[in-house]
């Protein structure tokens, strides 16, 4: 293994896969259902609502802009808590059920990456149960532990586009960041990641197509499989096809061919 690739950070939500318009979304729905609550996150004011990262703080920005006699409530970062651990139940169960699967070339670039020594993180937002459920459902049991480091929800102070989860994550795996690379789907996360120094690959989501991604190494259709090749949208490669250890060398201008 050439040691100028270490370690693979992953963001989860629309990277690993689509989880925000049929996952989170819902979940958050039958939260406020479940809480007698008449609020309705449809897919276009969900889609605004995504510019805040993290389930409490959406809750909260919402509330400021749609209901705010609610925010007198007394107790009300307890509420928030107590209402968003209700949309987690609801997330991991609809994960349980195989409601969201791996967008393409995921689960072959993780197959990958462990056949070639390069260890693997999770950088995210979400909440750590979440990661685990998506993680067992659509890759075993075992999974989760594949991972090196899983940094996730509020292990760190600052969300998204904060640069915290990646730093904490750098700290844990004892690498510089010059030595990994970040695969993001959003602005706020490759905001995050290029402040902690990160070589950034975005494959874009449904949600984040028309971001600016501006300072990513790369920007593609996705991960890619050799019968499913990606489509290079913003940046330079030199080859086509899917993402793997060649592909992640050639971005710290280590090129030395695919095998
Ligand atoms: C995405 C997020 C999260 C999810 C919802 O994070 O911002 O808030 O939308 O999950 P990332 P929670 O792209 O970094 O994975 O409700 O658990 O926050
Ligand atoms: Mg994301």
């Amino acid at each position: 293994m050439n040691s100028a690739v270490r370690a693979v950070l992953f963001d989860v939500d629309g990277t690993l896969a689509d989880t925000e318009r049929d996952g989170h979304r819902l979940a958050f729905n039958a939260a406020f259902e479940e809480f007698g609550l008449n609020w309705e996150w449809e897919v276009e004011l969900y889609g605004e609502l995504l510019a805040i990262t993290g389930g409490k703080e959406r809750i909260r920005h919402f509330m400021e802009s749609h209901a705010p006699a609610e925010l007198s409530r007394s107790g009300l970062d307890d509420w928030i808590a107590g209402l968003h651990k209700v949309k987690t139940k609801h997330y991991v169960n609809l994960l349980e059920n195989g409601g969201i699967p791996l967008r393409p070339g995921v689960a072959r670039l993780i197959h990958h990456l462990r056949d070639t020594n390069i260890k693997m993180a999770i950088a995210t937002t979400t909440t750590p149960e979440n990661v685990t459920a998506l993680l067992k459902s659509t890759l075993g049991e075992d999974s989760p532990g594949w991972f090196d480091v899983i940094g996730a929800g509020d292990i760190v102070p600052g969300k998204k586009p904060e640069p915290d989860i990646y730093h904490w994550v750098l700290d844990q795996l004892g690498l510089p960041a010059q030595q990994c690379v970040a695969i993001e789907d959003s602005e706020n996360g490759l905001r995050a990641s290029l402040a902690a120094g990160l070589d950034t690959i975005i494959t874009i989501s449904d949600y984040t197509r028309l971001q600016d991604f501006s300072g990513a190494a790369v920007v593609l259709s996705d991960l890619g499989e050799p019968a499913q090749p990606f489509t290079v949208l913003e940046g330079n490669l030199p080859f086509t096809g899917w993402v793997d250890s060649a592909l992640l060398l050639s971005l710290k201008g280590e090129y030395g061919g695919r095998p």
